[in-house]
C-alpha cells in the first residue's frame, strides 16, 4: 500500500511486558520546581495521565444539531443566514423516516442542511483538528465558519476533513466554529447506487466526530482510516507473522526525531510482541513506515467458537522515550482461510461450512439511522441463531457492525453499492473505485473481514433499449466488466489478504456472455428459484451448473430467501403467497440442498431482518419480508430452522411463535376442534407435545422438524413440547377462535365470522384481535359463497390475487384478494341482530400492474395512475339493495380500500343472503366481517 522507507529496529523481548496505564514516561516527567499546594499536585498528576495514553482526543458531537430541508436551492452563505425553519435533532438522523411508509410513492430525495456551533478549546489552536464522519447519504458538502472545508460523495462510507485551517482563535480565548452541511440524496447517475430493492434514505445517519491530534500524529488523512494497518500475512498453529503499516505526519514546524513502537497485546494486555522504528521528519513531512513483530509462537488462534483477540497498540513517541504523542489501537485476530471450489471454505485449515445472512441498516421507525447498540444486537442475534457469516449488504455499515464480528466470531463479506446497472461515465467508474479504496482501508483491521465484493446483480437491469444480443448491450456488457476487472485488480493490490467476490442473480448465461464469472476470487450467486421463478428444484439444478462448468470457481450462495408476512398462513402453502409455511419449506429445501453440497462454501440468507423498500408493494406496502426476523427483531420461524441445525447445545423450540391468535372452522358439526399444524424446532431426535396437560404422542424430528397436527378447542389452548432424554421444553399459548360448522349450533354459538375472498390463507390481526379466514363455498347451514372464481393478476407468479398497494389501508393483504363474478355470499345464521362489513377494492387496472421478473422498482419511478374500470354491479343485503351501486366510479377507485358497514335484524329464520348482480362486468367482493349483535 505505501512505500517503505523508515528506518526499523526490533527489541525482541524474552518475558512480556505489562502495559499499564500509568506508564513509564509520565512518572519520569521532572517534577514541578516551584512550591505547589496539594491540589495542584493532584490537578496536574491527573492532566499528565490522561494524556500518557490519549494524545489524540476523539469525541462524539452528535447532539444538537439543527436541519432544515431546502427545496429552494440555498448557497451556504444563505443557508446559515437562515433564521426560519432548522428542527433541533440529533444525530443519527435521516430525513426520510416516515415519508417512505406513506401511500405517496417517492420519497424526498433532495438537500438537506445541517448546522451546529461548536465550542473549540483554545488550547486545539496547536493541535490538528479534523471532522469525522461515518456516513451521510449521499453528498456533502462541509463548510466551517463558511468555508467550504470538503466534499464527498457516497453514501455508505466514513470521510473526513482537516479543519483547523479554519478555526479562528482570538489570542488564548476558545474558538466557536459553525459547522454547515449541505447534504443531498438525489438520484445521482455518477454515484452508485442508481437502483436498488432497498430506501435511499437522506441524512447525516451515523456517528459525526471530532478528532484532535498532536502535530506529529499517525497519518489522518488517508480514506478516513485508521492510518495505522495491521495485517498477518501468516499464520499457522506454530507461528503468527504479524505487520504494521502506516505513515507518520508531521505538521509541526521543527525537525522531528520519532520513534514508532508496535505492541501486540494479548486478551490479559501482555505485550508478546513489540517492535520499534526510529523516523526523522522534517517540517510538513509525510513518511510510510512497516513494522514486522517478531514472530509469535503458538497464537491463540481466532475461531467463531472462540473469537480471540489481540490488539496491536502503535505509538509514536518523541525520541525513544519521550511521551507518546499519539497512538492508535487495532484489533488483532490470528487466523488464516481459504476457498476451494471442491470442497468449501476452511479456517485455520479446518473445514466450516459458511452460514449466515445478508443484513441492511434499517430498523421501523428509525429509518437508517440506526444507534450502534441496534447494529450491534443485530450481529449477536446472528450470532445466537448459530451463525457464522454475514454479508454486509450492499454497502459498507457502521463500524459497529464489523467491530460486533470481531469480538463474536462471525466471518464478514463487506462491498460498495454496484447494484442492478452502472453507468459507463469516467465518474461513476472513479467513484467506483474510491468507494472500493475507502471500504478496504476502513475496514482493514477487522479480523472478520474474509471478503471485499464490488458488484450485486450488476446485469438484473441493462439500461433502457440496449440487449444482451445487440451492439449497444454488447459494449455496455464489456463496460462492465472493465469495472470489475478494475475494482477486483485494486482489492487484490490493496489486500491480498482478502478475497474478492462479485454477486450475480441467476442468469448464469448472461454473466457469462460478460466474462464476469472468473474475475473474482469468489462467486456469488443469489438464488430464487422457487420464489421469482420456477421452482424449488431450480436450486440444486443451479449450483450443480455452476459446479460442472466452472469446476475451479468457489462458490458461496449470497442470497436466497422467501417472503413471509407472518400475518399470513396457509395450510397449503403456495409460491408467493407469503406466509410464513410456504417461506418455511423454502429454507428447509435450499438448508438441505447447500448442506449435501461440500463445494457451496457457504450462504446468506436474504436478509436477517425486514427492511424498507419503499418502491415495494405487495402485503406489506414498502418493506422486504424475507427475512428470519420481523423488523422489530422477533424470530419467524425458518429462524428457529437455522438454530435447531445450527446450535450445539441441546435446542427447542415451538414454531409459528406469530400464530398465537388462530381461527378455523370445527371438523364437523358435532366436534368442539379444529385441527391445524404446529412444527417444532429441534436438534434433539424427537418431541412430545402437550395440549392443555393431555398428551398428544412423541413424534420424530426430521430434519430439525417435528411436525404436529393439533386438535384445538376454542379459547386458549397451551401447547408444551419436550425432547425426550433432556431438560429442555417450551410453552406457547395459542387462543383459538373455533368457527361453527353449523350456524345455528347451540354447542357453539355463533359470534363473528371474518373472510377474505379470494384467498387460501389466514390473516392474523393482532391489533384488533381478529382473524380472517379462507373463503369456503356455501354449504346449508353454514356460510360461504355461491359462485365465482378467484381474482388472479395476470403473468403466472401469484397463485391468487394481486401485489399492488392498496390504498388507504394498513389490510392489504386482505383486500388484494377478492371473489369475482359471485352470485351470492350466504350465512345460516340463527334470528338476531348482526353487523356485515363488506369490504372492496378494484384490482384492475390501466395499465396493468408491471410485468418484471423481478419486482426492483427503479428509484423514481412511479406507479401509473389507476384509471376505473367499467364495472356496474349492485348488491342487496335480504333483499334491500344497501348499495346501490358500489361499482360506481366515484366510489370504487381502482386499488382503494372501500367498506360499508350495514347492519341486519335476522327474522324467521332466513339468515343472511348477500346478492351480487352484475350489469356490465363481473360483480367482486374482497372481504367480508359479520359480527352477531344480540
Ligand atoms: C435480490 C437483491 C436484493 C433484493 C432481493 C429481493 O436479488 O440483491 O437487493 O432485495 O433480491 O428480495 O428481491
Ligand atoms: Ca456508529
Amino acid at each position: 500500500m505505501m512505500k517503505i522507507i523508515a528506518k526499523t529496529d526490533t527489541i525482541g523481548s524474552d518475558a512480556p511486558l505489562r502495559v499499564s496505564a500509568l506508564n513509564n514516561d509520565v512518572q519520569a516527567t521532572p517534577a514541578p520546581r516551584r512550591e505547589v499546594s496539594r491540589l495542584y499536585l493532584v490537578l496536574a498528576f491527573l492532566l499528565l495521565a490522561v494524556p500518557a495514553t490519549a494524545q489524540r482526543l476523539t469525541q462524539s458531537i452528535n447532539s444538537n444539531w439543527l436541519f432544515r430541508k431546502d427545496e429552494a436551492g440555498l448557497t451556504a452563505a444563505q443557508a446559515s443566514a437562515t433564521a426560519a425553519g432548522w428542527e433541533r435533532i440529533s444525530l443519527p438522523h435521516t430525513w426520510n423516516a416516515a415519508d417512505v411508509l406513506d401511500d405517496e410513492p417517492g420519497y424526498y430525495r433532495g438537500v438537506g442542511w445541517y448546522r451546529k456551533a461548536l465550542a473549540v478549546p483554545a488550547d486545539w489552536q496547536r493541535r490538528r483538528v479534523f471532522l469525522r464522519f461515518e456516513g451521510a447519504n449521499q453528498e456533502a458538502e462541509v463548510y466551517v465558519n463558511g468555508q467550504l472545508a470538503g466534499r464527498h460523495a457516497g453514501g455508505y462510507a466514513a470521510f473526513s476533513f482537516p479543519i483547523s485551517q479554519w478555526l479562528k482563535f482570538s489570542g488564548n480565548e476558545p474558538a466557536t466554529a459553525e459547522i454547515l452541511v449541505k447534504l443531498t440524496n438525489r438520484y445521482n447517475p455518477d454515484i452508485p447506487p442508481l437502483t436498488a430493492d432497498f430506501t435511499f434514505y437522506g441524512g447525516i445517519y451515523r456517528d459525526v466526530y471530532l478528532v484532535a491530534a498532536e502535530p506529529v500524529h499517525f497519518d489522518l488523512d488517508n480514506y478516513a482510516s485508521a492510518g495505522v494497518f495491521v495485517s498477518t500475512p501468516a499464520v499457522s498453529v506454530e507461528a503468527a507473522d504479524v505487520v504494521v503499516t502506516g505513515a507518520l505526519v508531521n505538521e509541526s514546524a521543527t525537525n522531528r526525531k520519532l520513534t514508532v513502537i508496535s505492541q501486540l497485546l494479548d486478551r490479559a494486555g501482555l505485550a508478546v510482541a513489540r517492535q520499534q522504528t526510529s523516523l526523522t521528519l522534517k517540517p510538513g513531512q509525510k513518511q510510510a513506515f512497516r513494522q514486522a513483530l517478531p514472530k509469535l509462537a503458538r497464537p491463540h488462534l481466532w475461531t467463531p467458537d472462540d473469537p480471540y483477540l489481540y490488539r496491536v497498540v502503535t505509538a509514536v513517541r518523541e525520541g525513544k522515550t519521550g511521551a507518546p504523542l499519539d497512538e492508535v489501537s487495532s484489533p488483532v485476530g490470528l487466523r488464516w482461510f481459504r476457498f476451494d471450489a471442491n470442497e468449501g471454505f476452511f479456517l485455520n485449515g479446518q473445514h466450516l461450512k459458511l452460514i449466515g445472512t445478508n443484513r441492511h441498516q434499517d430498523f421501523p421507525g428509525l429509518g437508517n439511522a440506526l444507534p450502534d447498540a441496534l447494529a450491534e444486537r443485530d450481529v449477536l442475534l446472528l450470532k445466537q441463531m448459530g451463525g457464522n457469516f454475514l454479508r454486509v449488504s450492499h454497502y459498507p455499515q457502521d463500524p459497529a457492525v464489523l467491530a460486533a464480528c470481531d469480538r463474536l466470531g462471525i466471518l464478514a463479506s463487506v462491498e460498495i453499492p454496484v447494484v442492478n446497472a452502472i453507468t459507463d461515465s469516467p465518474a461513476f467508474f472513479q467513484n467506483c473505485l474510491t468507494m472500493q479504496t475507502e471500504m478496504i482501508r476502513q475496514g482493514y483491521n477487522h479480523p472478520s473481514v474474509i471478503i471485499w465484493a464490488y458488484m450485486n446483480e450488476v446485469l438484473l437491469r441493462l439500461p433502457t433499449g440496449l440487449k444482451r444480443d445487440n451492439d449497444a448491450g454488447r459494449a455496455y456488457l464489456g463496460r462492465v466488466r472493465a469495472l470489475a476487472q478494475r475494482l477486483d485488480s485494486l482489492s487484490r493490490r490493496e489486500d491480498p489478504g482478502r478475497a474478492t467476490m462479485l454477486v450475480c442473480h441467476g442468469d448464469f448465461g448472461l454473466y457469462q456472455q460478460a466474462g464476469l464469472l472468473t474475475i473474482p476470487q469468489v462467486l456469488g450467486w443469489n438464488l430464487y428459484a422457487g420464489w421469482y421463478s420456477g421452482d424449488f428444484s431450480g436450486f440444486p439444478a443451479f449450483l450443480d451448473r455452476h459446479h460442472k462448468e466452472l469446476p475451479s470457481q468457489p462458490l458461496l450462495v449470497t442470497e436466497y430467501g422467501a417472503d413471509s408476512d407472518e400475518r399470513l398462513h396457509a395450510l397449503q402453502p403456495r409460491r408467493f403467497d407469503k406466509t410464513t409455511e410456504y417461506a418455511n419449506r423454502y429454507h428447509e429445501f435450499y438448508l438441505r440442498a447447500m448442506l449435501e453440497r461440500a463445494f457451496v462454501a457457504g450462504s446468506a440468507v436474504w436478509n436477517l431482518a425486514e427492511f424498507n423498500s419503499e418502491t415495494r408493494q405487495e402485503a406489506v406496502p414498502h418493506v422486504n419480508n424475507k427475512s428470519l426476523l420481523t423488523g422489530d427483531r422477533r424470530p419467524k420461524d425458518a429462524y428457529l430452522l437455522y438454530q435447531a441445525h445450527l446450535l450445539k447445545t441441546p435446542f427447542l423450540r415451538i414454531g409459528s411463535r406469530a400464530w398465537t391468535l388462530r381461527a378455523g372452522p370445527a371438523a364437523g358439526p358435532d366436534s368442539l376442534f379444529c385441527r391445524q399444524p404446529v412444527d417444532v424446532y429441534t436438534n434433539q431426535p424427537a418431541v412430545r407435545l402437550l395440549l392443555n396437560g393431555r398428551d398428544l404422542g412423541t413424534r420424530p424430528a426430521a430434519f430439525g422438524v417435528a411436525r404436529f397436527s393439533v386438535p384445538f378447542g376454542p379459547g386458549p389452548n397451551q401447547l408444551r413440547a419436550q425432547a425426550a432424554g433432556q431438560p429442555i421444553e417450551d410453552l406457547a399459548d395459542i387462543e383459538f377462535q373455533l368457527i361453527p360448522t353449523n350456524l345455528s349450533s347451540a354447542q357453539l354459538p355463533f359470534t363473528e365470522l371474518n373472510v377474505s375472498l379470494g384467498d387460501e390463507r389466514f390473516f392474523t390481526d393482532e391489533k384488533l384481535h381478529q382473524v380472517w379466514v379462507p373463503e369456503q363455498e356455501y354449504r346449508p347451514g353454514g356460510w360461504g359463497y355461491v359462485g365465482g372464481h378467484p381474482y388472479k393478476m395476470a403473468g403466472d407468479r401469484l397463485p391468487y390475487g394481486s401485489d399492488r398497494n392498496i390504498l388507504g389501508t394498513d389490510y392489504d393483504a386482505v383486500y388484494e384478494t377478492q371473489r369475482l363474478g359471485l352470485n351470492q355470499f350466504r350465512l345460516d345464521v340463527p334470528d338476531g341482530d348482526y353487523e356485515i362489513t363488506l369490504h372492496f377494492a378494484e384490482l384492475e387496472t390501466a395499465p396493468p400492474a408491471e410485468q418484471l421478473a423481478y419486482n426492483l422498482a427503479g428509484s423514481g419511478s412511479t406507479p401509473a395512475a389507476p384509471t376505473a374500470q367499467t364495472r356496474d354491479f349492485t348488491v342487496s343485503v335480504n333483499g334491500l339493495a344497501v348499495l346501490p351501486n358500489p361499482s360506481s366510479v366515484a366510489a370504487l377507485l381502482p386499488l382503494q380500500a372501500v367498506s360499508y358497514k350495514v347492519p341486519v335484524s335476522v327474522r324467521d329464520g332466513q339468515g343472511i343472503v348477500i346478492d351480487f348482480k352484475a350489469r356490465m362486468g363481473e360483480a367482486f367482493l374482497n372481504g367480508i366481517q359479520v359480527k352477531k349483535v344480540f
